[in-house]
C-alpha cells in the first residue's frame, strides 16, 4: 500500500460547543477552538475533525443543517472560521469538516420549498410518499423515532427522515440534489479544508421500492443499499479526487467485506471509515468479541484499505467509563485503552477530553439531558406506559450526553469552560480531572497520549505493520504483534481489575527486548516476558528486534 499523510495521521475530534466558550453564552465557540489550538498542537495530533458548525436550528446539535455555507451564530461567523483554518494550518495541522448530506434541517430553504406544494420544482429533492391504506408508506423505524415517516397535512403526503422529524432525508436519486451537494463540497474544499468526515454516508441510497421489512427494529435496512457505491464513485469523480484530502466515512451496520467496497484503494470512493461493530454492538467491554472484531477487520482490509480506530466520540459514552474502569483504575485504564487504540491497525481518533481521562456522567433527571435521541427514546418508552425512572436508568449508559459535557480546563467555576451558564452541566469531577492538573503532572494521561502520538511519527510499524493476535481465547489479556520489515513490536494489555499471569509464546524471539512505553512507572526493559504477572489494567509495548 502506498504511503500517504492521512494514513499516518492521528485525528483529534473537536465538539466545539463543549470545547471552550469565549463570549460567556454558555456554548463553546470557534474562537474558543482558536484559543486552545496550542494545547491541541502540544498533544502532537495532525488532523482536527470539527463537528458541524453550519447554520442550524440545532435540534440535533448541528446535524440538522439549514444553510451549508454559513456558520451558526453560536459557533461564530465565517471570518472566525477562516481564522481558525488559517491558525490550524499555521501550526502544521490539518482541518477536516463534517459533511452531513443524508438529510438537512426541516428549516432548510430547500425543504421549505419542497413541502410548499406537490408541484414545487424542489418537491423531488426530498422523499415524499402517498399514505398506504391511510397510514405510513411502510414500517421502517428511524434512529430517533418509531417511524421514518412524518405526515404533512398541507400536501397529504409523508416525508422520510432517518433521524429526527426535523431532519428530512434528501433524495439522492435526484441529479440536481447531487450536483448541489458537490457544489457545496467544492465551496469548502476551495477554502482549503483538508477533507471530510462523512456523516452516515452509507444511508444515501434507500431500499428500492421502499418495501416494508420483516423486523423494522433492526434498522440496518437504512444503509448499504444498491446504488450507494455509484453515488460515492460519482462524488469521488466530481469532487474528491481533485483535492489532496482525507475522507472518513461514518458507516453503521457494515461488515469488513462491505467496508472494503467503500475504502478499497481501487474503489475510488473514500479513504477510510468508522465502522460500528464495537460502538453500536458492544454495550460494555467484551474482550473476546473485541479481539474477533479486530481480527475480522484486519483480515478484511489487509493490504487493500485503511481502517480507523476509536472507542468514543460525541455519540458514544466516554471510553474509560464504558469500556474501562473510571473508578479505582481510571488513569491506568485510560492509558491502556489509548495504548490499544494507538497500536491497533488503523488511524487513531482522540475525542476531546479523552486525553485527560475525562469520564461519562450521570445527571439526576431527564431534564438535565439535551440529546434528542435520548429524549425521543424516553418519550417513546414512557409513552408505552413503562415506569419513567426505569426508562431513565436504562438510557443512562448510552446517552450521547455522557460524552458531551464541557471540557474540564481547570478547577475553577464551571471547570474554566465558560464564564456563563454552560448549555449542559459540567461533570462534577472537574476539580480532580482537568487540563491544568494534567499539564502539571508528568505521569498524567495527557503526556502518555503525547508519547504514543510521537511514537507514531518515528515508527512506521505503528501505521504499516502487520497485525497478529497472540492471545485468542484469553479472557483478560490482549497481546498482539505489529511487524514491519525487520521490526516487531509486541503490545501486552491486561484489561482486568485483577492481576493476570501471562507468558509470551515460546517461538517469539525475546533475546533483545527494548521497552517502548508502559503505563506503570516501575516497568523496566529487563522484564522476563515469560511468566509475567500483569497488574490491573497494565499496558506495555516492547520492541522485540
Ligand atoms: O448514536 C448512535 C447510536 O449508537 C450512532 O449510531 C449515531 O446515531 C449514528 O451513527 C449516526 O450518527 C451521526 O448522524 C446523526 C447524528 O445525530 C450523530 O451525532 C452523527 O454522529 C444524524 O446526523
Ligand atoms: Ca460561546
Amino acid at each position: 500500500m502506498n504511503k500517504t499523510w492521512w494514513k499516518e495521521a492521528v485525528v483529534y475530534q473537536v465538539y466545539w460547543r463543549s470545547f471552550y466558550d469565549t463570549n460567556g453564552d454558555g456554548y463553546g465557540d470557534l474562537e474558543g477552538v482558536i484559543e486552545k489550538l496550542d494545547y491541541i498542537k502540544e498533544l502532537g495530533v495532525d488532523v482536527i475533525w470539527l463537528n458541524p458548525c453550519y447554520e442550524s436550528p440545532d435540534f440535533d446539535n448541528g446535524y440538522d443543517i439549514s444553510d451549508y455555507t454559513s456558520i451558526m451564530d453560536k459557533a461564530g461567523n465565517m471570518e472566525t472560521w477562516e481564522r481558525l483554518l488559517h491558525e490550524v494550518h499555521q501550526r502544521g495541522m490539518r482541518l477536516i469538516m463534517d459533511l452531513v448530506v443524508n438529510h438537512t434541517s426541516n428549516q432548510h430553504p430547500w425543504f421549505i420549498e419542497s413541502r410548499s406544494s406537490k408541484s414545487n420544482p424542489k418537491r423531488d429533492w426530498y422523499i415524499w410518499k402517498d399514505p398506504k391504506d391511510g397510514k405510513e408508506p411502510n414500517n421502517w423505524r428511524s434512529y430517533f423515532t418509531p417511524s421514518v415517516w412524518e405526515f404533512d397535512e398541507s400536501t397529504g403526503q409523508y416525508y422520510m427522515h432517518s433521524f429526527a422529524v426535523e431532519q428530512p432525508d434528501l433524495n439522492w436519486e435526484n441529479e440536481e440534489v447531487r450536483q448541489e451537494i458537490y457544489k457545496m463540497m467544492r465551496f469548502w474544499l476551495d477554502k482549503g479544508i483538508d477533507g471530510f468526515r462523512l456523516d452516515v454516508i452509507n444511508l444515501l441510497a434507500k431500499l428500492e421500492g421502499f418495501p416494508s421489512v420483516e423486523n423494522p427494529n433492526n434498522i440496518n435496512y437504512l444503509g448499504n443499499n444498491p446504488g450507494i457505491h455509484e453515488y460515492l464513485q460519482e462524488m469521488n469523480r466530481e469532487v474528491l479526487q481533485h483535492y489532496d484530502i482525507m475522507t472518513v466515512g461514518e458507516i453503521p451496520f457494515v461488515t469488513p467485506e462491505d467496508g472494503l467496497l467503500y475504502v478499497g484503494e481501487d474503489r475510488n470512493e473514500l479513504h477510510t471509515l468508522f465502522h460500528f461493530e464495537v460502538a453500536d454492538d458492544m454495550p460494555t467491554w467484551d474482550m473476546k468479541r473485541f479481539k474477533e472484531i479486530q481480527t475480522h477487520w484486519y483480515e478484511g482490509l489487509k493490504g487493500k484499505g485503511t481502517n480507523s480506530q476509536f472507542l468514543n466520540n460525541h455519540d458514544h459514552t466516554r471510553q474509560v467509563t464504558r469500556y474501562g474502569n473510571d473508578q479505582e483504575y481510571r488513569i491506568e485504564s485510560a492509558k491502556l485503552l489509548a495504548t490499544m487504540i494507538h497500536t491497533l491497525p488503523g488511524i487513531p481518533y482522540i475525542y476531546q477530553g479523552e486525553e485527560i481521562g475525562m469520564t461519562g456522567v450521570r445527571f439526576q433527571s431527564i431534564d438535565d439531558y439535551n440529546d434528542i435521541a435520548m429524549k425521543n427514546k424516553y418519550k417513546e418508552e414512557v409513552g408505552k406506559g413503562r415506569d419513567p425512572e426505569e426508562v431513565f436508568e436504562s438510557l443512562l449508559l448510552l446517552s450521547r450526553d455522557n460524552s458531551r459535557t464541557p471540557i474540564q480546563w481547570d478547577d475553577t467555576e464551571q471547570a474554566g469552560f465558560t464564564s456563563g451558564t454552560p448549555w449542559i452541566k459540567v461533570n462534577p469531577n472537574y476539580k480532580e480531572i482537568n487540563v491544568k492538573q494534567a499539564l502539571q503532572d508528568p505521569s498524567s494521561v495527557f503526556y502518555y497520549y503525547q508519547k504514543l502520538i510521537s511514537l507514531r511519527k518515528e515508527n512506521p510499524v505503528m501505521t504499516y505493520g502487520d497485525y497478529k493476535d497472540l492471545s485468542l481465547g484469553e479472557e483478560n489479556v490482549y497481546v498482539y504483534t505489529r511487524t514491519y520489515e525487520s521490526e516487531t513490536w509486541v503490545v501486552i494489555l491486561n484489561h482486568a481489575d485483577v492481576e493476570t499471569d501471562y507468558s509470551l509464546p515460546e517461538n517469539l524471539d525475546t533475546q533483545s527486548v527494548e521497552l517502548i512505553i508502559a503505563n506503570y512507572s516501575d516497568v523496566t526493559g529487563e522484564d522476563h516476558l515469560q511468566n509475567t504477572t500483569l497488574r490491573p489494567h497494565e499496558a506495555r509495548i516492547y520492541k522485540l528486534n
